[in-house]
């Protein structure tokens, strides 16, 4: 038994959890906990000025080290900050520990100012939500989150800590982690169902999906494309880097228009969905982006992913490192080698090498435009990279050609958009740089995604990470007005603009502490970019763009 308060309990749990990071914003009704974070030097605090900042910053963190972090906010306005970044959260399927002070139990019965109860708001988001009640049942309550947490599909919770629990003081036994073994593999009938159906295919196609980052099994999913000779693309939402773009089988990302998903996969006679919510699509379309008869096999460690939407032939809920690890022997006996090298040369003129050599030939024909053509600017930006660079992308329009130039060798490579909501990028990248200390960290982002979380290059500046924001500058939202065209077919654009004032992102950037150059011509941008990265310090470039309407 040990006799401690509330407060000191649930800090000294986190770390006991392996927490190291433990984001946040505080007001009042953290006090309790924020009096003893100094006690806890092994729980790294880092303030965001804005609870949505927060939570993206935990969020990037748990992205890229894979690994638990906490986050604390302000009762219901901050958790209310804090939602559009948690639904991000819920789709990069972070494990996060998200936890918001309030008032003491009995207190909030008299309404007093920021009360609210929690637990409906954050529940929707979030694996499990729940109000401790005593201080004695912080033990179980930590415990049983973090495994929930860290369990697949994993994914953020949210636990209310009451003024008055944290200040109890009470005798508790700490309790321990627990951790669960989920590296599951199919039967040995599946896998033989499943090396048959990809041995009889003629034309198979994978489609790569975030596990296999998560779950680092990129050599694994390799060699099954080389033993096949089968057509790799990666996941409609780039939620990371999910294959090898140098890989011959490699084919580049599906879009989520279903017209184009939909030609790309007539051309095969099987699909195997590795790890992947399969077809995940955006904008509505009468027409399914899965060709009818194509059959399909599922792998993936999240079952409610498995046969969601569309007709699955065998659906697997397993590891896909560990289904791989078993695959792969069987079928290293029985595939035939020759066809399936006949078949990845085939792809060799069509893969993502020769659309990258086509796609540098368009981008170079626009090395003199003004404004800036944003696919010169990504062709540029792809070959100023440092090594070992980690490209964080919310550059919607200006970022369409992206993934057409830029190599991703690792899991960790690439961090893009998770559930549609903007805002992750600027303070999304801060996590991340505190995930993958010692990797410069790049990020693309639109001018108007970038104001969703602006507040995050103060903490960028506060903990001196190594990252070089390019702010893909069009003065506007393009997307949203080129919609407007192609869907309602009008132009008349009613707050797309962010003109008048024009948004000055260079003193945005010097008045949180940044140092920021701006880039007109496209000559400069090679030069600017190899300065900004060299600098190793947090900074921006301010990159002008044509806005895709005449300016
Ligand atoms: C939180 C949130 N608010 C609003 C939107 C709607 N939205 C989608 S794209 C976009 C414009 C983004 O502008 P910018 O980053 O400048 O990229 P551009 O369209 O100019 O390429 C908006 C407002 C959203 N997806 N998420
Ligand atoms: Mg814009």
């Amino acid at each position: 038994m040990t006799r401690i308060t509330g407060r000191r309990a649930f800090l000294q749990l986190l770390a006991d959890e392996g927490v190291t990071h433990l984001f946040g914003n505080p007001g009042t009704t953290e006090l309790a906990i924020m009096e003893v974070v100094p006690d806890f030097p092994q729980l790294k605090f880092v303030l965001g000025l804005q609870e949505s900042a927060v939570m993206a910053m935990a969020d990037g963190f748990c992205r890229a080290s894979g690994r638990l972090a906490a986050a604390n906010v302000h009762v219901m306005p901050g958790l209310g900050n804090a939602m559009g970044a948690l639904y991000n959260a819920k789709f990069s399927g972070s494990p996060v520990i998200l936890t918001a002070g309030q008032q003491e139990q009995g207190h909030g019965l008299l309404e007093p100012l920021l009360y609210e109860p929690l637990v409906p708001v954050a529940q929707p988001l979030v694996k499990w939500a729940v109000e401790a009640t005593r201080a004695a049942d912080l033990p179980r309550i930590l415990h049983r989150a973090a495994k929930i947490a860290l369990t697949p599909p994993t994914g953020p919770v949210f636990l209310s800590l009451p003024g008055d629990v944290l200040d109890e003081e009470v005798d508790v036994d700490m309790g321990r982690p627990v951790r669960l073994h989920t590296e599951t593999q199919p039967s040995s009938e599946a896998l033989k169902k499943i090396s048959d159906l990809l041995l009889a295919a003629k034309r198979p196609v994978i489609i790569a999906g975030q596990e296999l980052a998560q779950r680092d099994a990129f050599a694994e999913a390799a060699e099954l494309a080389e033993l096949l000779g089968a057509a790799v693309y990666q996941s409609s939402v780039p939620y990371s880097a999910q294959f090898p773009t140098a890989h011959p089988a490699f084919m580049g990302a599906l879009t989520r228009q279903q017209k184009q998903v939909r030609g790309a996969l007539e051309a095969h006679d099987l699909l195997l969905c590795l790890g992947a919510d399969l077809l995940r699509m955006s904008v509505y379309s009468p027409l399914e982006p899965l060709p009818g008869n194509l059959p399909v096999i599922h792998i993936s460690e999240r079952a409610h992913e498995l046969g969601k939407n569309y007709r699955t032939d065998l659906a697997i809920q397993a590891d896909v490192k560990a289904t791989l690890l078993s695959l792969l022997p069987l079928l290293r006996q029985r595939a035939d080698r020759a066809l399936a090298a006949g078949r990845l040369s085939e792809l060799k003129g069509k893969n993502w090498t020769a659309q990258r050599d086509k796609a540098r030939v368009d981008a170079m024909m626009a090395a003199e435009t003004s404004p800036i053509d944003p696919l010169y600017l990504m062709l540029r930006f792809t070959e100023s990279l440092p090594r070992d660079a980690v490209v964080v992308d919310e550059g919607l329009v200006s970022t369409y050609s992206l993934p057409k130039f830029l190599p991703l060798a690792g899991p960790k490579d690439y961090y893009g958009l998770a559930s549609g909501g903007l805002g992750f990028a600027v303070p999304g990248a801060v996590g991340i740089s505190m995930a993958l200390p010692g990797r410069p960290i790049a990020v693309m982002v639109g001018d108007g995604s970038a104001m969703y979380g602006i507040q995050g290059l103060w903490t960028a500046a506060h903990e001196r990470l190594p990252i070089t924001y390019i702010v893909a500058n069009n003065r506007g939202y393009r997307i949203i007005k080129e919609r407007l065209v192609a869907f309602r077919k009008t132009d008349r654009f009613t707050g797309m603009d962010l003109r008048d004032p024009d948004i000055d992102f260079v003193s945005l950037a010097a008045s949180f502490g940044l140092s920021a150059r701006r880039v007109t011509d496209p000559q400069d941008i090679a030069p600017a970019l190899r300065e900004a990265f060299a600098s190793g310090a947090p900074n921006v470039v301010d990159v002008r763009v044509a806005d895709g309407f005449g300016a």
